[in-house]
């Protein structure tokens, strides 16, 4: 069976329950939008639909109903599979076999791409090479291709998925393209046939990795950073986009121009740079107590801690706890390591007091002083060599492209239509009773 075959058998029963529920639950009320949640990004506000995974507060990211911490062990093959359908297929499964095949004939990476990302100019930001390389290839799209010969609404899901696979494939290889022309790392290393998607791309970037080790750490990397359900940032300027039925080259192309703001994605960049300057100022791993003062003199500047606080959960990030096992496993004794351990005893004290304090001065708590996703990734990849921090949004960004696109197949297989809030202005605010 083909993964066409399985999406095909399973987009009449997403279609069947959506209309269901539709029905029984349609004037449900969600949650009610304040002005303070207009002004405030609307955050935690229940409108949208997201079948691929769901961020509790409390328990951070699940993928499907299965929780994160449950599934630390899948490869990336399974883990879109599993956004994609809901089920986890074996790694020797019949699915996982047929995107592999679909990768190896998907993967090679056009040349006018690299034409276009060698014309940039020298000080591109690779978020800005990725994001080109992927729009540059929209020409190519299945999707706009079969709209303007009149496609059926009922097939719109079809060219999805097949924009969705090839942009899966090629993703890695435009990503290595970027970084290999970017850091003058030499010509571009091309996908091995029969070689896992992970494994793949560690060997593209031309990592150094005698052990293996750096294309196993690319693995959990690229499992972990999937997918935080609809309503973050890059998964939501996705959706928007998509759902002007802009193909998937637009759409994940606007989503990941937002996953490269200081907020969101680039964070894992900041967390880098904090902990390389926390150490160049101490000469070497800090104590907790030089981390502790480095962190007030940061928030004094009127600086974030980067990696640390989330617009959703209230706990230490599960993808957090994978890395640090990752790390305790494989790179425990490197002092960059360390440091990301002993930041994370002393920095979510250190927020709590400086919540409690700008409380006292009248502003706002922070609702979260634990460790997200970005506050421990980037130790690791520059552990393996990939010192060039300005790329490790890039990772982020391959990664995330399984979420933005399995939640761009449901939802042109439901036939949602295009998003369209309303907006008000500050007179009609000022005249409510
Ligand atoms: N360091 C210092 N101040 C922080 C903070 C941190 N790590 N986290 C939150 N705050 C501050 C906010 O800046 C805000 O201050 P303001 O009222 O003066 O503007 C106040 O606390 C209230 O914010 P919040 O309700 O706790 O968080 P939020 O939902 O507005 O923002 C986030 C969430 C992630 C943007 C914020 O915690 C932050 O800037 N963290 C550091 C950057 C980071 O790690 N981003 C990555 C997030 C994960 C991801 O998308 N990859």
């Amino acid at each position: 069976m083909t993964i066409e075959d399985r999406v095909g058998e399973l987009v009449p029963k997403w279609r069947e329950e959506r209309a269901r529920i539709l029905e029984e639950k349609g004037d449900h009320i969600l949650g009610e939008c304040t002005v303070a949640a207009a002004f405030g990004g609307m955050r935690g506000l229940k409108s949208m639909i997201c079948e691929t995974s769901e961020v509790d507060a409390n328990v951070g990211l699940s993928i499907r109903g299965h929780f994160l911490l449950d599934i630390l062990d899948l490869w990336p093959e399974q883990t879109f599979l599993l956004l994609l359908t809901g089920e986890i297929e074996p790694l020797d499964g019949e699915l996982v076999a047929d995107f592999r095949r679909q990768m190896d004939v998907r993967a090679r990476v056009p040349s006018y791409v690299f034409d276009v990302l060698r014309a940039m100019p020298k000080d591109s930001h690779p978020m800005a090479m990725l994001n080109t390389g992927i729009l540059v290839m929209e020409r190519e799209s299945a999707f706009r291709a079969a709209y303007a010969e009149g496609m059926s609404k009922e097939d719109y899901w079809l060219p999805t998925l097949e924009d969705s696979l090839t942009l899966l494939a090629r993703a890695p290889g435009v990503a290595a393209m970027a970084y290999r022309l970017k850091y003058d790392k030499g010509e571009p290393i091309a996908w091995t046939p029969g070689l896992d998607w992970g494994a793949n791309f560690a060997k593209m970037l031309g990592i150094p990795d005698p052990s293996g080790d750096f294309a196993k750490l690319m693995r959990v990397f690229l499992h972990f950073h999937c997918d935080h359900e609809a309503g973050n940032v890059s998964a939501n300027a996705c959706h928007t986009v998509g759902s002007a039925l802009s193909d998937a080259y637009y759409a994940v192309s606007a989503g990941l121009n937002g996953l490269a703001g200081p907020l969101h994605g680039l964070a894992n960049q900041n967390v880098l740079s904090w902990l390389l300057e926390t150490m160049e100022r101490f000469g070497g791993a800090p104590t907790n107590e030089q981390i502790r003062d480095f962190a007030f003199e940061t928030l004094r500047a009127g600086q974030v801690i980067p990696g640390y606080g989330h617009p959703v959960l209230r706990v230490t990030d599960p993808r957090f706890t994978g890395f640090l096992r990752f790390g305790q496993q494989h790179c425990a004794d490197d002092p960059l390591f360390q440091t990301v351990n002993r930041i994370y005893e002393t920095v979510p004290k250190v927020l709590e007091e400086y919540s409690a304090e700008r409380e006292r001065e009248g502003r706002g708590p922070i609702a979260n002083f634990w460790p997200n996703v970005d506050a421990g990734s980037g130790a690791l990849i520059y552990h393996y060599g990939l010192t060039e921090i300005a790329f490790y949004t890039v990772l982020f960004s391959v990664s995330r492209c399984m979420g933005l696109l399995s939640q761009l197949i449901w939802n042109r297989a439901v036939g949602t239509p295009i998003t369209r809030p309303k907006s008000v202005s500050l007179k009609f605010l000022d005249k409510l009773a």
